[in-house]
C-alpha cells in the first residue's frame, strides 16, 4: 500500500511539474502577428490562451462581469481610465518591463494614465474615411461624406459605440467627449439620418470589404486603413477637415490577472524593439516604440502620411475622455441606432 501512494505520489509531482505555465491574453481582432505568440512561448515555455474582441465595450463587459480572467488585456485610452477608476487593473511594475524604456516619452504621459501607472502603450492612430478612389468622383475631405446619398449602400461605418457617436458629435459641430443630451440628440439625429445609406455597421471585417471593392467608403481606424492600402491601390484615406479622433491602445494587466509574472514577461516581450518592429508589419497601426522604429528604418516608417499625420492633422484630434455616468445615454443612443438596423 506504502508503495503504491508513494508512486502516486510521484506521478502527481511529474504532472504538476509537466504542466506548463499559461498566460491569458484577451485583445482586439487582427490585433497582434500570431506568429509572435509562438515565438514568445519558445522563448519564455509560458503558453498563450488567446481570445479575441471587437471593441473597448464587449472587454469592458466581459472583465466587468468578473466572470472571465484574463492576464493581459488591450484597452484604448478612455477605457483605460474607466477601467483605473473602478480598481479593474493592476498597476504595473517598471522594473519588470525594461524594455518599456524603448517606448517614446511622448506617449508615456497621455491624460488617460499620466504616470503612467496602469498601462503600457501599444499603438496609436486617428479615425477618418478610407475610400476607393475608383467609385468617389472626388476625394473626400469632410465628414458630410458620410451623409452623401451618392453613397447610398456603398457606405460601411463602424459598429463601435463610442468611435461612431463620438464621430457624428464632430460631423454635428461638437466635441467628441460631450455629454450635453442637446449636442447628443443632434448626433443621434444625423446617424438616423445616415441608416439608410449604410451597407453596414462593421468592425473587422471593414478590411476585407473595402479591399474586395464592395463599398465606396468607409469610417475606419488609420491601422485598418494601412492595411488596406496594401493590399489595393485604389485605397485611400483622409482626416477630415472637421478634426478626429486620436486614439491610443494599450497593454495592461487586469486586476484579478492569475498570472502577473507571465504577463509581465509578455508586455515585456511585445515592447522589444525587434518584436514590436514585426508586430507593426503585419497589424499595420502607428507604434510608439522608438527603437521598433529605427529597426525599420524611419525614413520608411515616416512616409506613410496615415501612420504619421502632420501636425496641422493631429491638432484638430481629440483624445476620447471617460464620461463616467453619461455614458449610460450614450449606450441607450447607440442601442437605439443599431437594434433597428
Ligand atoms: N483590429 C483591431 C483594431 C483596434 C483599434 N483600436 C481602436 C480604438 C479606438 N478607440
Amino acid at each position: 500500500m506504502k508503495r503504491i501512494l508513494t508512486i502516486a505520489l510521484f506521478l502527481s509531482l511529474l504532472v504538476s511539474a509537466a504542466a506548463a505555465e499559461t498566460i491569458s491574453v484577451y485583445n482586439w481582432g487582427d490585433y497582434i502577428d500570431v506568429d509572435t505568440l509562438s515565438q514568445f512561448t519558445a522563448e519564455t515555455g509560458i503558453d498563450v490562451i488567446y481570445e479575441v474582441y471587437e471593441t473597448n465595450e464587449d472587454m469592458y463587459a466581459k472583465i466587468a462581469n468578473g466572470g472571465s480572467s484574463y492576464d493581459v488585456i488591450f484597452p484604448s485610452d478612455y477605457m483605460v481610465e474607466r477601467m483605473a477608476g473602478e480598481h479593474l487593473l493592476h498597476p504595473i511594475n517598471w522594473e519588470n518591463i525594461p524594455n518599456a524604456a524603448n517606448i517614446d516619452e511622448r506617449f508615456m504621459h497621455e491624460s488617460y494614465d499620466p504616470e503612467p501607472t496602469y498601462s503600457v502603450p501599444y499603438t496609436w492612430g486617428t479615425m477618418g474615411i478610407l475610400y476607393n478612389t475608383t467609385m468617389v468622383d472626388e476625394a473626400p475631405d469632410s465628414w458630410q461624406t458620410l451623409l452623401d446619398p451618392e453613397y447610398a449602400m456603398d457606405m460601411l461605418m463602424l459598429n463601435s459605440p463610442r468611435d461612431t457617436l463620438g464621430i457624428a458629435l464632430v460631423m454635428a459641430g461638437h466635441s467628441l467627449n460631450s455629454t450635453d443630451p442637446k449636442d447628443l440628440e443632434d448626433a443621434k439625429q444625423l446617424l438616423i439620418e445616415q441608416k439608410p445609406l449604410v451597407l453596414a455597421y462593421v468592425v473587422d471585417e471593414v478590411k476585407d470589404k473595402m479591399i474586395g471593392g464592395e463599398a465606396a467608403v468607409a469610417l475606419v481606424w488609420s491601422g485598418d486603413a494601412t492595411f488596406c492600402m496594401d493590399e489595393s491601390d485604389e485605397l485611400d484615406y483622409v482626416v477630415p477637415k472637421e478634426g478626429s479622433n486620436i486614439f491610443f491602445d494599450t497593454m495592461c494587466i487586469p486586476a484579478n490577472a492569475k498570472n502577473v509574472s507571465g504577463a509581465e514577461k509578455f508586455i515585456d516581450f511585445m515592447c522589444r524593439a525587434d518584436i514590436a518592429a514585426k508586430n507593426y508589419e503585419y497589424v499595420g497601426y502607428a507604434i510608439p516604440n522608438r527603437a521598433a522604429i529605427e529597426v525599420l528604418g524611419e525614413e520608411e516608417y515616416n512616409a506613410s502620411p496615415v501612420n504619421n499625420p502632420p501636425q496641422e492633422v493631429l491638432d484638430k484630434c481629440e483624445v476620447f475622455h471617460y464620461l463616467g455616468d453619461d455614458t449610460k445615454l450614450y449606450d441607450q443612443i447607440w442601442t437605439e441606432i443599431i437594434s433597428e438596423f
